[in-house]
């Protein structure tokens, strides 16, 4: 009997974040294990490719045209520089190349400017991946035709909750993206954030969300936020860190086959936080010093923590990046 269900509810989803947390990564643990390998972490490396002055009001956003974060705007980048970027990326020790733009939805010309980056990154021997807002069946086409394994459209939190942090765009606008993205042939890679002031009831409504879609996402990345000054959430109350963890574990129970990412924030966790994650049923991260505008941890320091850890992923990477390590 399998175990992949879409029919959670979500009184049983709120059960499980009530669980004892031992309890429940116990429980989270052992869905973990028996549907993947516990060492192995998919890494995934992220380059923004068209920065700010995005009309959309995500009230997290850094890149929101309607806060002032006093973030550099970039227009899109030349091809050249993605294939410079993708190839430093892959000598790192990436699995996959995340390009993000900061748009409410591309024009089908964005469309056409993206397909020689997508294949430039393809070329690199990576898996593509690319998150660029909302799509049309025609266009989430191209883009599968193109040979882009991977679109990340984030749900973000609750439907009920949603409005409080955007108002540009509807929930329901992002499950036709999603949909779109499905129907084009292409996995999905869709999660959210956690930490924005949000009820533990928006964490279940988030969670049942995404594993009730009428198939799980492939990749589910939970994000702890970022505060960035100017932003409507810059002084978002912190999240108690082992919430973090409870979202993580009930993310991997109700979607065992499923890689979880470990995303934004792990700069504000200490290692012992992130190996917690990890046995809660954390397998995948990102990996490089930036995330699109924000830091993440440097990837020499990651290196070690897999090496402390026994994680594989940047194991190979630690061998052929040794001249960088040893210096
Ligand atoms: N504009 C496109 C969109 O929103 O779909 C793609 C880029 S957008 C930056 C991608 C995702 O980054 C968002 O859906 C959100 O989940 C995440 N994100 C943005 N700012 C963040 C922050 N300050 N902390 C954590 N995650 C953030
Ligand atoms: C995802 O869920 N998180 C990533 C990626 N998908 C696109 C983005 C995190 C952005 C954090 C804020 C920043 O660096 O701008
Ligand atoms: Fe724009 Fe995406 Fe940021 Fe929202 S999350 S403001 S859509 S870049």
């Amino acid at each position: 009997m399998t175990d992949i269900r879409t029919d959670w509810t979500r009184e049983e989803i709120a059960a499980l974040f009530d669980l004892p947390l031992l309890d429940l990564v116990y429980q989270a643990a052992g869905v973990h294990r028996r549907h993947h390998d516990p060492r192995a972490v998919q890494v995934s490396t992220l380059l923004s490719i068209k920065t700010g002055a995005c009309p959309e009001d995500c009230a997290y956003c850094p890149q929101s045209a309607h806060y002032q974060t006093g973030l550099e705007v970039e227009r899109l980048l030349a091809v050249a520089q993605v294939r410079e970027r993708a190839a430093a990326a892959k000598a790192a020790g990436a699995q996959r190349f995340c390009m993000g733009a900061a748009w409410r939805a591309p024009r089908d010309k964005d469309i056409e400017a993206l397909i020689p980056m997508i294949e430039a990154v393809r070329e690199q021997g990576l898996e593509t991946c690319l998150t660029a807002g909302m799509l049309s069946e025609a266009q989430a086409g191209r883009l599968a035709d193109a040979g882009l394994d991977y679109y990340n459209h984030n749900l973000d939190t609750s439907p009920e909750f949603y409005g409080e942090i955007i108002t540009t765009r509807r929930f329901d606008d992002r499950l036709e993206t999603l949909a779109a993205v499905r129907e084009a042939g292409m996995k999905v890679c869709s999660g959210g954030i956690v930490g924005m002031n949000e009820a533990r009831s928006d964490r279940v409504g988030l969670i049942h969300a995404l594993a009730t879609l009428p198939s799980h996402p492939e990749s589910v990345p939970v994000n702890l936020l970022v505060r960035v000054e100017g932003t409507p959430l810059a002084q978002a109350e912190p999240l108690d860190p082992f919430e973090f963890v409870r979202t993580i574990a009930v993310a991997r129970i109700t979607m065992p086959a499923s890689a979880v990412r470990l995303s934004a924030g792990r700069e504000s966790m200490d290692e012992a936080l992130q190996a917690l994650c990890f046995l809660a049923g954390a397998n995948s991260i990102f990996y490089g010093e930036k995330l699109l505008t924000t830091g993440n941890p440097e990837a020499d320091a990651d290196r070690r923590l897999f090496a402390r850890l026994g994680l594989s992923g940047l194991v190979e990477a630690s061998v052929e990046a040794s001249p960088r390590c040893a210096a």
